[in-house]
């Protein structure tokens, strides 16, 4: 790895990120201080065995007495404090920042509103399949700058439209944007702003993989800086490189076929694209595409909280897909399960739906959905858009009880919230437990 300049610099958050942020300046021995808007930061015990009295109150005035402030994803730039330490002259960037500084390694960047998580995870497995091996991090839940640390040939990096809004230096190998559809507008002015924040990903990148069928995904290349390719579904006057062919149910390159959709683990035409973004990514970024490499794609079984099988009780099915954070994830979903389950299926939605427009949701759920059981922060919203067959409940538990009311033998029951859990949870993961447990105590 490369040295990064010798700067004093303020750690802004001390979640994971600020945590790593801390650790990675404390190794190279480079002086900082942290500071955290909370009470009680995450991280303060490890931070004052690493570094006593580092943790500082959060106090904007100090700002500049720093030349660089590394703000954590969960801190909006947008803040005055920040925004005045900016116009000072100080630095504001985030680890994947200091990462892409330091970092030699070939990256392969991925964004978008949905199925990040899903393709940088099976991106590493195809690496691993191949014979070379993938560092795997980012938004995904593992701080880049822990990646440094570690012997690998190629970097998959999940990133989130925040950790873009601090990056300039990442020079990817390959980059795409998966798709983009509302979110996070809590913490942007306009749907415009979070498409920029993802389109960054492209700035520097060699090649850039667009969604054909989503304009939201696509860059300006007036100049011809970047190799840009496509994937998306085959249709007859449109051939992306990478494509999912529906009427010959198979994932092709150039035309020529891959894998057969029936051969894939992952379920659902959404979880085809994934594959067929990551083998894309995967062969750009110089691996292979030899035969292990297809059947690590055959065998992906996809992570945990995402369309996720909790149980089959009196021939109910519950599906856990508590990962669906926004409209278009529980969209896709909804979409994914209809050639089973038909019109039988009982949505189980709601919590923070951060700002987001929920209209997109309401055709999906007058044609498709059985009943719309309402839980959370906005679940009379989400109860309004199709109010006949929508029931409100007080929490998960009634939820999935009600649930099982209106689901009869053949029916899928699935908890697709198209919200955020915050409100009620500590993350999407225990939403998913509880859901899980609530299954089991049924
Ligand atoms: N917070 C404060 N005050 C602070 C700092 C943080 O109130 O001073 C709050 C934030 O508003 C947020 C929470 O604390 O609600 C966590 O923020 P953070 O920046 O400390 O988060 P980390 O623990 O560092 O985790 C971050 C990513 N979290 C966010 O972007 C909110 C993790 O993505 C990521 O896995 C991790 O870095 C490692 O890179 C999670 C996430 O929810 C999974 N991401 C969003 C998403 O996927 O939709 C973007
Ligand atoms: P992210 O990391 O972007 O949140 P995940 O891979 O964790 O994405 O998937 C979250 C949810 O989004 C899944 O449970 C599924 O409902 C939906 N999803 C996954 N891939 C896609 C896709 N390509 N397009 C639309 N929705 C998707």
């Amino acid at each position: 790895q490369k040295d990064i300049a010798y700067k004093n610099r303020l750690i802004l958050g001390l979640g994971q990120t600020g945590l790593a942020v801390a650790r990675y300046l404390s190794a190279l021995r480079q002086p900082f201080h942290v500071m955290d808007t909370r009470d009680i930061a995450p991280g303060h015990e490890e931070l004052e065995k690493m570094s006593p009295g580092a943790l500082l109150k959060w106090n904007g005035e100090l700002f500049t007495h720093y030349d660089e402030l590394v703000v954590s994803p969960g801190i909006s730039v947008a803040r005055e404090d920040i925004q005045a330490a900016r116009n000072a002259g100080v630095s504001i960037v985030g680890d994947i920042e200091l990462f892409a500084q330091a970092n030699c390694l070939p990256v392969i960047a991925i964004t978008g509103s949905n199925g990040k998580s899903t393709v940088t995870d099976l991106v590493g497995e195809l690496i691993n399949a191949s014979g070379k091996k993938a560092l795997v991090g980012g938004n995904i839940g593992v701080p880049a700058l822990e990646l440094l640390e570690q012997d690998g040939h190629l970097v998959a990096l999940e990133l989130s439209s925040f950790q873009l809004e601090t990056t300039d230096s990442l020079k990817p190998a390959v980059a795409t944007v998966l798709n983009v559809s509302d979110d996070h507008l809590d913490r942007y002015n306009s749907f415009q702003d979070y498409v920029d924040a993802k389109l960054r990903i492209y700035h520097q990148a060699e090649t850039c993989l667009i969604n054909a069928d989503d304009k939201n995904t696509w860059l300006n290349d007036a100049d011809g800086r970047h190799t840009v390719i496509q994937f998306g579904i085959s249709k007859e006057d449109a051939q992306p490189e990478w494509a999912v062919n529906i009427e010959t149910n198979s994932i092709t390159h150039n035309g020529n076929k891959l894998l057969a959709l029936n051969e894939l683990t992952l379920q659902g035409i959404h979880n085809a694209l994934n594959v067929a973004v990551a083998l894309a990514l995967v062969e750009t970024a110089g691996v292979e595409l030899t035969q292990p490499v297809l059947d690590a794609a055959k065998a992906y079984q996809g992570l945990p909280h995402r369309c996720q099988l909790v149980a089959v009780k009196n021939g109910v099915t519950f599906i856990n897909d508590s990962k669906a954070t926004n409209v278009g994830a529980t969209v896709a979903a909804i979409q994914s399960f209809q050639p089973q389950f038909g019109n039988n299926i009982v949505l189980i939605a709601g919590g923070d739906a951060k700002g987001a427009d929920l209209s997109s949701l309401q055709q999906t759920i007058s044609e498709t959905v059985k009943a719309v059981v309402c839980f959370g922060k906005d679940a009379p919203a989400i109860a309004k858009l199709c109010p006949q067959k929508s029931q409100l409940v007080s929490n998960l538990k009634e939820a999935v009880t009600t649930a099982n009311q209106y689901a009869q033998t053949g029916d899928l029951v699935l908890l697709s919230p198209a919200c955020a859990s915050l409100d009620m949870f500590a993350n999407y993961m225990q939403r998913g437990e509880q859901f899980a447990q609530c299954v089991e105590a049924l």
